[in-house]
């Protein structure tokens, strides 16, 4: 994949752009429908596929202040973009001044005569531009005239029956802890991402467990609690228990990421992991004492062997 960050880097058009288009916050299984029919139209007419998306997301530039946290940052959504195939990533750099854009100009200046493009993929909702005037009927007018397709992707269902696969949806189940459905409209489990630093001294001390704390960089924590986890780092992939929260059974009031790491002993302090969400085990509790709390993250731990046979 080749990333372009930079409009003024392109100095001629794609050969046979076929483009989509759209913050792509999660890469969720309807991004991946939209990418892939892409990607395969571009394989049909020997052209290249293009995914254009804006950097930061509009929202953060244009309604100050309150915006959405991001389900993907920005180097975890370029992994995955990475991951599809797509031929060329686009990442517009999002202004109050590229926000102005007419819609007509954005199709014929940029998206027609400065990318190439010889078909457009979009979602059936699909409305850009400035006030989002520009939509699909719009898009039709101009492929007639400037001879651009448009491909508007068989719009798949949620297993749920709900027919959006929305970055929304996911985040809000992400928020309430329903960690175990998300895959199904996100197409993996959530994952959050972050340093390892040195925590109280407590956990493997005071309660037989010792904990990685994480410094997260991830925008989007999920709801608190106790959860099976697998963690991803450079010694491999994992089984674990995370304890998301404030640990109330101590008095600091503290929020903090940790993760126990089942039959691992290295020193991972300063280095980066990953924690793959895989089932919320239960709320966080506050408990009369130390060997109470022991006693309970011992049988998590025996909950979540078996919840996580099939991952790790
Ligand atoms: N702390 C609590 O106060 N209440 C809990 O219910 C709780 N559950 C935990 C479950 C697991 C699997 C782990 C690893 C930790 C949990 N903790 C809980 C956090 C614990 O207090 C913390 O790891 C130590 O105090 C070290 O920071
Ligand atoms: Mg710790």
């Amino acid at each position: 994949m080749k990333l372009i960050e930079d409009l003024e880097l392109i100095h001629e058009p794609f050969e046979k752009a076929v483009i989509t288009l759209g913050n792509f916050d999660g890469v969720h299984k309807g991004h991946l429908a939209l990418l892939n029919t892409t990607i395969e139209k571009a394989h049909e007419i020997h052209g290249t596929s293009v995914a254009i998306t804006f950097e930061p997301h509009p929202i953060r530039v244009l309604d100050n202040g309150s915006h959405p946290p991001l389900i993907t940052i920005y180097e975890q959504k370029l992994e995955l973009l990475e991951r599809t195939g797509i031929d060329v990533l686009l990442s517009i750099p999002f202004t109050r001044e590229f926000a102005d854009m007419e819609p007509n100009d954005f199709i014929e200046d940029l998206l027609v005569k400065r990318l190439g493009m010889k078909a457009i993929v979009v979602g059936n909702d699909y409305s850009f531009g400035k006030k989002r005037q520009g939509n699909i009927d719009l898009l039709r007018a101009y492929g007639d005239k400037l001879g651009f397709e448009i491909i508007i992707p068989q719009w798949i269902t949620a297993p749920d029956g709900d027919d959006r696969i929305s970055s929304t949806r996911i985040r809000d189940m992400i928020k309430s802890g329903d960690v175990k459905t998300v895959p199904e409209l996100l197409g993996r489990h959530y994952q959050l991402r972050g340093k390892v630093v040195s925590g109280r001294d407590r956990g493997g001390k005071l309660l037989g467990f010792p904990t990685a704390n994480i410094n997260l960089r991830d925008e989007l924590s999920p709801e608190t609690g106790v959860y099976a986890v697998t963690v991803k780092c450079r010694f491999g992939l994992f089984k674990g228990v995370a304890n998301i929260g404030y640990s109330p059974t101590f008095d600091d009031h503290l929020f903090t990421v940790e993760v126990h790491i089942l039959d691992f002993n290295h020193d991972i302090y300063n280095q980066d992991i990953r924690v793959n969400l895989i089932e919320k085990l239960r709320d966080e509790k506050k408990f009369s004492g130390i060997s109470e709390l022991s006693e309970q993250i011992r049988k998590d731990i025996e909950k979540a062997r078996l919840i996580l046979e099939p991952f790790a």
